[in-house]
């Protein structure tokens, strides 16, 4: 990637995850540039439509009457091609609500800053043609990778639901004017995604929904603060578990990688993990001063940990997409793989990082999740000690 411009930079700068950002954002930033910006195995498809539908969509039309209830939709998204919805049968017409996942509804907030309308519809075959033309499309896009982040959390990690009570989320697309942006707010438990103004694109892409959900895991879990070191390694969580999910999906449209919004702007990622600065902006290893940095350039380190961690140093293709991961002191490291990674990480986050916890606790939790998870003296434990010497935090 190039240099980013001025309008880049500020972008960089605005990506923020939660309600008390959003407010700091639209005022120093107003409707010009940014308002807001940030899963799945092979069947996620499948069990996306197998946890949803129980034939009933089958059953109109031929006067026997179903009653309401789940149903199976399908979806054209704008990213992620053609994709299964967990829908509602309200016995006239089908909402974007899915009783198979938490009840997780997606409104249409009519390019507004609150409120917003339930998506319906007549025949639950729902986007058009997956272009922005169709305002139901954006809707599609993150009901479906909301579900896969559902799917995810609760298949992988064993999470019931966001908050861990199965309760599902509330989507809002069309968020805003000109918002290429997107935030999630714990005091209504909604993310909401904006537009790109150059594309027309909703920016709730699978990484970037991934991104947001899980700002509301660690506000009911480490409850990491907003700056400062806490700061990085809440968004430095939210695109670590972001690009789990992006993999989970297993989407041959928005295939995985270790790039953050790579579909979400016609300029190309926002971040990334192997090379963090690469991006002009991020660092790539601990310093004193990381601290007193915006929590994306202070969150580096912690992408480029988790990469390392899972997929080792120096160069590598991934789904036909080229890496080459530096390290602080030229070791030369070897990955664990993203699956093992990610649980580990995951336990570190719900179980010992508060609102605090700065890069050195952060090593201390992951060490002591890789303990509890794999053993002390097991093989992972001793990676992740030296995938965070290779970042600088010793
Ligand atoms: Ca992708
Ligand atoms: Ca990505
Ligand atoms: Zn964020």
């Amino acid at each position: 990637m190039t240099h980013p411009t001025s309008s880049r930079r500020t972008r960089l700068a605005v990506l923020l995850g939660t309600a008390a950002a959003l407010t700091a954002t639209a005022v120093t930033a107003p409707a010009t540039a940014a308002a807001e910006t940030p899963y799945a195995a092979a069947g996620t498809a499948a069990a996306i439509a197998a946890g949803t539908g129980t034939g009933i969509g089958a059953g109109v039309g031929t006067g026997i009457g179903p009653g309401p209830g789940a149903a199976a939709g399908t979806g054209h998204s704008q990213h992620a091609g053609t994709v299964p919805l967990g829908t509602y049968f309200t016995g006239s017409a089908y909402q974007l609500r899915d009783p198979g996942r938490g009840n997780q509804r997606t409104l249409d907030a009519m390019d507004q800053t609150g409120g917003g309308t339930l998506f319906t519809d007549p025949d639950n075959d729902w986007g058009g043609t997956g272009t922005p033309a169709n305002r139901q499309s954006a809707g599609v896009d993150a009901h479906y990778a909301t579900a896969v982040t559902w799917d995810f959390y609760k298949g992988v990690l064993g999470r019931n639901g966001i908050r861990g009570d199965g309760t599902g989320v509330t989507s809002r697309v069309h968020y805003g004017s000109n918002y290429p942006n997107a935030f999630f707010d714990p005091s209504c438990f909604c993310a909401n995604y904006g537009d790109d103004p150059v594309t027309g694109k909703t920016l709730a892409t699978l990484d970037i929904v991934g991104h947001e959900l899980t700002h509301g895991v660690i506000a009911s879990t480490a409850g990491l603060g907003s700056a400062g070191e806490p700061g990085g390694l809440g968004e430095g969580s939210a695109d670590i578990l972001g690009t789990a999910i992006e993999f989970f999906a297993d989407n041959t449209t928005d295939v995985g990688d270790y790039f953050i919004g790579e579909r979400a702007f016609a300029d190309g990622p926002l971040r990334r993990m192997d090379h963090p600065s690469l991006d002009g902006h991020s660092r790539d290893y601990w310093s004193r001063d990381i601290g007193t940095l915006d929590a994306y350039a202070a969150s580096g380190p912690a992408r480029h940990f988790f990469y390392l961690l899972a997929e080792g140093s120096g160069p590598k293709e991934i789904n036909k997409i080229a890496y080459d991961s530096p390290t602080y002191d030229g070791s030369k490291l070897l990955g664990i793989g993203q699956d093992k990674a990610v649980r580990i990480w995951y336990r570190a986050l719900t179980t010992s990082m508060t609102s605090t916890t700065n890069y050195a606790r952060a090593r201390t939790a992951t060490l002591t999740a890789a303990a509890d998870l794999y053993g002390p003296a097991s093989a992972e434990y001793g990676r992740v000690a030296a995938a965070w010497t290779a970042v600088n935090v010793r």
